[in-house]
């Protein structure tokens, strides 16, 4: 192999790392892993051709405003999650079976900081987005998982039909 074609390859393996790279930067962008069967009864990764829609949503110390969105099934929206308050926040979308096991999850460690496509932690004062593609129509919850944060009120309903 020439020097200059051994070049080229470096470079395409390079760009395609990088490409992946920049494609995890948005939790809830879609990635070639194996799909999760937990994921499947609310949604899925958002896919890269949408967003169809951007929320925005303000965490407070103890709520997120809105506390109700409706979207459409087959829609993929573009949280972008503003922190208003000087706590550590996630911001979790799923159903009650997700958020029940989630919570004992952060309950066990609390200080446990989530880049899933589903869940993301929004550091004091900070926005992060998550992207998700809801794929299945009923009434889903967005919740700080953190310990007692979502009974002191940080739950919202995502109506989706
Ligand atoms: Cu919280």
């Amino acid at each position: 192999m020439s020097r200059s074609v051994l070049l080229s390859v470096v470079l395409i393996i390079c760009s395609a790392f990088s490409a992946s790279a920049a494609g995890s930067q948005v939790p809830g962008t879609a990635t070639p892993s194996a799909p999760n069967v937990e994921w499947t009864k609310f949604g899925e990764p958002g896919s890269r051709s949408g967003p169809h829609r951007t929320i925005f949503v303000t965490a407070t110390d103890e709520r997120f405003i809105p506390a109700s969105v409706t979207v459409t099934k087959g829609q993929t929206v573009l949280f972008r999650i503003t922190s208003r308050s000087t706590l550590k926040h996630e911001f979790a979308i799923g159903d009650a079976a997700f958020h029940a096991r989630h919570e004992k999850e952060m309950a066990a460690m609390p200080d446990m900081d989530m880049k899933e496509a589903n869940a993301v932690t929004i550091p004091p004062g900070q926005t992060r987005s998550l992207m998700w593609r809801f794929t299945k129509a009923g009434d889903f919850i967005y919740a700080c998982d953190m310990p007692d944060h979502a009974d002191a009120g940080m739950r919202g309903t995502v109506y989706v039909h």
